[in-house]
């Protein structure tokens, strides 16, 4: 049984590396990526268990991904292989300095997924759900699973993470800011970024933002850039540093990797400040390679970082 359970939209990865973009480009490099498979996929390597039930189209995308998921370790025992549906897709590029992502996704599996195929008592058992404001964003299905989900979480007792991460090619930010504001009324750990929660509240004023988070029931913990993370819990705001990357090849599941090793220090029974500092060094881990999640550490490699071990080369 899953300490953690969460489910999104999990789609073929087309990266282009001709840097004129994707027009240009003769060849793709194959993965493949998505804001929830990512964090199940980091807890699993930090040594939890953790669960993903998302849909997935019945074809050669949608098999290798699950497979991919469950060789991670993720347990897969409540994801669907739909026969109706096909696997999203995405394809990014990265030309002239600028990475863009572009959706193949409406009427994948993920979008058809409806509340009734989420099995309540596997929820129930968790310890934690995690969601995300894209699965609220790819359909209005997706949008009554994540309620349905927070709903079922909350009335168990279990607790719920929530990261709104708003994609603005999904939505727009007149669709998206009431769904985002009202599911952040449901969670008890709101995980944005200062910079979402200033298209969010329309606003640059900090002090009224962060008045509308004390309001929130949820311990709030913002992402605020590439330095700094702060967690206001009951009234009171804590900044924390942020682990600094050696080297940053590709920032992209960054925020993922963060989640989970959040989620992971939750799991840990740490602080929502010490989880912090744990979703801080595995979201700097991340962006040291290429790729959504492949470069998501283990425990022993946190470990060996924060103990200052040597490399041993050969
Ligand atoms: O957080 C990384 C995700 O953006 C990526 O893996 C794809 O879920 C994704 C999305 O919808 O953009």
């Amino acid at each position: 049984q899953p300490e953690v359970v969460t489910f999104g939209e999990s789609m073929g990865l087309m990266s282009a590396h001709d840097s004129r973009g994707l027009e240009y480009a003769s060849t793709l490099h194959k993965s493949f990526g998505g804001a929830e498979s990512n964090v199940a996929i980091g807890i699993a390597r930090l040594g939890h268990r953790s669960g993903w039930c998302g849909s997935l189209g019945q074809d050669p995308l949608g098999t290798q991904i699950y497979k991919a998921i469950r060789g991670e370790g993720v347990d897969v025992s409540r994801a669907l292989l739909s026969s109706e549906a096909p696997t999203g897709l995405m394809i990014r590029e990265n030309a002239y300095g600028k990475s863009s992502v572009y959706y193949y996704r409406k009427g994948s599996a993920a979008s058809q997924m409806r509340p009734d195929q989420l099995d309540a008592s596997y929820i129930q058992s968790a310890r934690i759900l995690h969601v995300t404001g894209i699965t609220a964003a790819i359909s209005p299905l997706g949008l009554a699973c994540v309620e349905t989900a927070m709903d079922i979480a909350r009335s168990a007792g279990v607790k719920v993470c929530f990261d709104p991460n708003l994609r603005l090619k999904l939505w727009t930010l007149e669709e998206a800011s009431p769904v985002l504001l009202r599911l952040a009324q449901k969670c008890d750990y709101f995980l944005p970024g200062m910079d979402e929660l200033r298209l969010l509240y329309g606003t640059e004023d900090e002090t009224f933002i962060w008045n509308e988070l004390s309001k929130l029931d949820a311990v709030s913990i913002v992402k605020g850039g590439p330095d700094l993370t702060y967690v206001l819990e009951h009234g009171t705001l804590t900044e924390i540093p942020y682990y600094k990357a050696e080297q940053v090849i590709d920032t992209v599941g960054a925020g993922d990797g963060f989640c989970a090793g959040f989620i992971t220090g939750l799991l840990k029974n740490y602080s929502p400040v010490e989880a912090v500092r744990l979703g801080s060094v595995t979201g700097s881990m991340v962006v040291q390679a290429a790729g959504d999640w492949e470069a998501l550490p283990t425990s022993a490699q946190v470990e060996a970082l924060l103990n200052h071990k040597a490399h041993i080369e050969r």
